[in-house]
This record gives structure tokens, C-alpha cells and sequence, in this order.
């Protein structure tokens, strides 16, 4: 009870790009006070923003968690740190990304942490694999599903199904 829902997009494009989706998941389930409820398929995607680096792996995954979201936020940044993450080229490659895509129906606008995540509503490689696990979600102050929201950027940003992540410790 009082737990919150939150959504984490993860995205790697540097090494055993599926390795290191799969490590997360796994050092999330880790994390105390928090619940991996649901993970959505894996999705290769063409990169964005910066768009000369090696194309990426995407993933979101459900959290119940009775942390605040300033918590959750130290917790995957300890996450990434500990999977190789270096911050050299602003949205450049990255052995792990972690984001705080929604954290239940809060919005947040801090100097650390923005949340709805800003590109959230018109990026393809968030909107479909949310769209896998919350369709009907809708995000905070907005007015379409997630399923609508997919539909209008699906195949638009170069996003195909690649795999899936595994639960449990036998299959790492
Ligand atoms: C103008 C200005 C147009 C900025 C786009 C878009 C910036 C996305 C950063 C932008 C702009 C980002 C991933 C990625 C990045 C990822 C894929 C970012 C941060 N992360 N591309 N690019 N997957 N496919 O996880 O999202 S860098
Ligand atoms: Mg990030
Ligand atoms: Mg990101």
C-alpha cells in the first residue's frame, strides 16, 4: 500500500548492448523497497539526438516502489555508475541509460530530476515498448493513451523488436 508506480526506459548502445539491459533489470530487483513488476520486449533503435553513435537497445520496465523519486533516481544513477556508465558526449553512447519515465501520476520539475520524462511523449523508443506494457495509461496533464501515442510515432524513428529480457537469476 502507498506504493508508486513508476516506469524506467533503459537504453544501451556500447558493448553486450542486450547483457547490460539484462544486468539492470537484474540490479533492480536488487534494490530494496522496490518491485520489478513488468518488463516490455526489447526494441533496436535507430539513435536520436546525437545520431552518429552505434544504433541502441530499448527497454522499459515497471517498478512498485515505496521510495521517493529523489531515492529511485541515486538508486538507478548507482545502477548506471556500477554497469560502466561515463559521461563524456552529451547523449552520446552509454553502456546503460536508466530514466525515471513516470513516477505514478507526478509531475516533477526539479533542478535533479524531470518527470514525465521530457522527450517521453513524442520518442518511439519509449512509446512502443510502454505502449507493450501500458497501453491504457495516460500520462500526467495529457489526454491520449499510450497506445495512442505509440500508434501516431510507430514506424517512424527506426524501432524493430529484438528480443526479450529474462526474470530470473538462472537465465543470466
Ligand atoms: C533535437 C534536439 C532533436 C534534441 C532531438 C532527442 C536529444 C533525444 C536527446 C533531440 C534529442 C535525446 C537514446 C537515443 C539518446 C536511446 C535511441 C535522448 C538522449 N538516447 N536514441 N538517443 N535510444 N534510439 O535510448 O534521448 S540521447
Ligand atoms: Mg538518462
Ligand atoms: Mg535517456
Amino acid at each position: 500500500m502507498s506504493d508508486i508506480m513508476a516506469f524506467l526506459g533503459l537504453g544501451s548502445n556500447v558493448g553486450d548492448r542486450q547483457s547490460y539491459l539484462q544486468r539492470a533489470v537484474r540490479a533492480l530487483m536488487d534494490v530494496n523497497d522496490l518491485r520489478v513488476v513488468m518488463l516490455s520486449p526489447v526494441y533496436e533503435t535507430v539513435p536520436v539526438g546525437y545520431v552518429d553513435q552505434p544504433p541502441f537497445l530499448n527497454a522499459v520496465v515497471a517498478v512498485q516502489t515505496r521510495l521517493s523519486a529523489i531515492r529511485l533516481l541515486a538508486e538507478t544513477a548507482a545502477i548506471e555508475t556500477s554497469l560502466g556508465r561515463r559521461r563524456s558526449i552529451v547523449w552520446g553512447p552509454r553502456t546503460i541509460d536508466i530514466d525515471i519515465l513516470l513516477f505514478g501520476d507526478q509531475v516533477i520539475a526539479t533542478p535533479e530530476l524531470t518527470v514525465p520524462h521530457p522527450r517521453l511523449r513524442e520518442r518511439a523508443f519509449v512509446l512502443l515498448p510502454l505502449a507493450e506494457i501500458a497501453p491504457d495509461l495516460v500520462l500526467p496533464g495529457g489526454n491520449m493513451t499510450v497506445r495512442a501515442l505509440a500508434e501516431q510515432v510507430a514506424g517512424r524513428d527506426g524501432v524493430q523488436p529484438f528480443g526479450k529480457l529474462a526474470w530470473g537469476c538462472g537465465e543470466l
